[in-house]
């Protein structure tokens, strides 16, 4: 698997060095609002650790942090009002998915019923 590149733009996010529409935030992870929304709402939550995508998190993070992330991601869910009428996550994860961003994010979706999955 390739190195971590911490020049990443959730990285400079992280680290305050430039700005996100932050929804949440605690020891484990990070929400703001995705700069070019593709649902009414659309949540992007991050881990605070260096992990490029699932694949790396789930394979080397302490547990702890795969807890409180897991456990971030509902607690956006809850806090965005998304629980009652429901919403989607997704994680794209290496090139054939088109991941943008080297650094592990899910993609909430949310406020509008969904459309099918795409492949
Ligand atoms: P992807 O799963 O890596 O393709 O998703 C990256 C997302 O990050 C995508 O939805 C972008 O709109 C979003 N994003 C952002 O919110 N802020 C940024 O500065 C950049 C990308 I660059």
């Amino acid at each position: 698997m390739m190195a971590y590149d911490s020049s990443n733009i959730f990285a400079r996010i992280l680290r305050k060095e430039i700005p996100a529409r932050t929804v949440y935030e605690d020891d484990f992870a990070l929400a703001f609002h995705d700069i070019a929304p593709q649902a009414p709402k659309h949540v992007l939550v991050i881990p605070k650790g260096p992990y490029i995508s699932i694949a790396d998190f789930g394979a080397t993070a302490p547990s702890d942090e795969i807890a409180g992330f897991w456990r971030a991601v509902s607690k956006v869910a809850e806090q965005e009002g998304l629980t009652q009428d429901g919403f989607r996550l997704i994680s794209n994860s290496g090139s054939n998915s088109g991941q943008e961003v080297p650094h592990f994010h899910v993609h909430l979706f949310g406020g509008t019923k969904l459309g099918p999955l795409l492949v």
